[in-house]
């Protein structure tokens, strides 16, 4: 009889494509378990999610933070730990990149070879095929594999690869806040709701976990023999012994790979993170970098509860100036700049007030929409006049964390003359709330919440921020190692 024949081509990208779905699952569930619930619409609440993790239960009659709510995944997750989400995130991205590169180059192949028509049924009997080799499967009358797949595998092959692979892409991207500030109707797709697109790629993990538990299982259960040579020497002709040992070795590398991929990075999660975005932030930059948030949301999409990150500092100089109503604060605007700034709250609320409705995106998971008022900051750069040098603006505030690290984020000055780049004063119409970073916070709204620097005292025009805290260009950069990006 004759056998199918797979090319040593198509045999390594089968091996890479394992691997990379491995690492895409297990980072995959650590970014979700730093906000371990799914929900089905953006007004994100802390109890209308349809599913979630953890028994973390939030107290009512205290402030909390979304950061209180991250669990631990466990040493299943890439990397494990609490709230290590910004390696997570580092692995996911970069792993992503190889796997749809390893997709496309497999499709092209089969188009190219001709090979497509083994993987995409062209008629409709092959439902009913399906359906009987299925019986045969369950009354373990297992059929002999031939030349071609059987109806049932080029169904569930045909389904991996044209639409349980497009949807986790497609959902993926539609997480991007820079992406859906920009082209708020991609996120239509998902009735307008991006927890709907982040719910779709929880459900497509979890079909593909299935996907490799079923073929698996299949696969090497009922023919062991056959699959072992085919996945490794291409052909059922091949030596059993020395198929057997190139199958083993292939499954202790995908295994020892984890294991060193989780040490690794838990060792030095600076060097992760520098290696890994040098990688895969030329791509984001590129696919994202220009898009400019345009969002105008309605007052009815406001939602009605809007959580908290970052508690409010707890400093004196803080508590003083509270008490004073913020009539003795001052915004100062300095470093490289014609014009340093002080304007005081009354000062600044003189100047052009611009309102926006805009959908908030955390970077832990949830989102929360709003209506934010104050002076955009190309208003500001207008007037302190940035000299040619300055490539960086940095906004400083005064919450300091339990180890003496005071929060701050700095974005680039060509983010300044976004139209939706604003420092906030208002918020829903009332005067910025303590919580959510009174007097004066900056809204940015293509990026992660943790570019919006809250309680800010601060601005400071710079050339570079390699001086700056630990010099990689914000407090969550710095010190939980998110990616300086924040665009997807
Ligand atoms: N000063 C300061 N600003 C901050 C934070 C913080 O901890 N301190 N947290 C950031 C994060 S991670 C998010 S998601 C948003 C949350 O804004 P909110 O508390 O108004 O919802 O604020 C950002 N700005
Ligand atoms: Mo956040």
């Amino acid at each position: 009889m004759e056998t199918l024949h797979l090319p040593i081509f198509i045999i390594i990208l089968h091996l890479i494509n394992l691997f990379c779905l491995v690492l895409l699952i297990r980072s995959g569930i650590q970014i979700l378990f730093d906000h371990p619930k799914l929900y089905w619409t953006d007004d994100t609440k802390d109890d209308n999610h349809w599913l979630r993790f953890g028994k973390k239960i939030m107290p009512k009659d205290k402030l909390w933070t979304s950061l209180d709510e991250a669990e631990d995944p466990g040493k299943l997750a890439l990397p494990g730990g609490t709230h290590n989400l910004g390696s997570a995130r580092h692995w996911h991205f970069t792993v992503a990149i190889v796997w749809v590169t390893t997709g496309l180059t497999y499709i092209g192949y089969m188009l190219v070879s001709g090979q497509w028509q083994r993987l995409i049924p062209t008629d409709v009997g092959v439902f009913s095929r399906a359906i009987d080799t299925m019986y045969h499967y369950l009354t373990l009358n297992i059929p002999v594999e031939g030349a071609t797949y059987n109806a049932l595998q080029q169904l569930t092959y045909a389904g991996v690869v044209f639409v349980l692979a497009p949807l986790a892409i497609i959902t993926g991207l539609a997480l991007s806040p820079a992406l859906v500030a920009k082209y708020p109707g991609f996120l239509r797709l998902f009735g307008g709701r991006r927890q709907v697109a982040r719910s779709l790629h929880f459900i497509a993990m979890v079909l593909f976990t299935l996907f490799i538990l079923v073929h698996v299982t299949m696969a090497l259960g009922f023919h062991f023999y056959d699959s072992v040579k085919r996945i490794t020497l291409g052909s059922t002709d091949a030596d059993f012994a020395l198929a057997l040992t190139i199958f083993l070795m292939a499954l202790i590398l995908l295994v020892a790979f984890n294991i060193w991929a989780s040490f690794f990075t838990l060792g030095d999660q600076v060097r992760l993170r520098r290696i890994l975005t040098k990688f895969y932030t030329p791509v984001v930059r590129l696919l994202f970098g220009r898009m400019k948030s345009d969002q105008h949301y309605t007052k009815k999409d406001i939602s009605p509860f809007f959580r908290v990150n970052g508690y409010p500092p707890k400093s004196e100089e803080y508590a003083e100036l509270k008490a004073n109503n913020f009539k003795n604060w001052k915004l100062k605007v300095y470093g490289l700049v014609e014009n340093p700034l002080e304007m005081s709250l009354e000062d600044i609320k003189d100047l052009r007030k611009q309102d926006q409705i805009t959908k908030h995106n955390c970077i832990q998971g949830w989102t929360a929409v709003a209506e934010w008022g104050g002076l955009p900051m190309r208003d500001v750069v207008e007037m302190c006049k940035p000299k040619a040098n300055a490539k960086y603006v940095i906004f400083y505030c005064y919450d300091i964390d339990d180890d003496g690290n005071a929060y701050y984020s700095g974005l680039r000055l060509s983010d300044m003359f976004d139209r939706q780049t604003i420092l906030a004063y208002e918020m829903n119409g009332e005067p910025l709330p303590i919580q959510y970073g009174a007097p004066l916070r900056l809204r940015c709204e293509k990026k992660y919440g943790y570019k919006m620097a809250k309680y800010i005292h601060s601005i400071e025009f710079v050339e570079s921020f390699a001086h700056i805290g630990k010099g990689r260009g914000g407090h969550r950069e710095d010190n939980v190692f998110f990616d300086w990006e924040a665009a997807i």
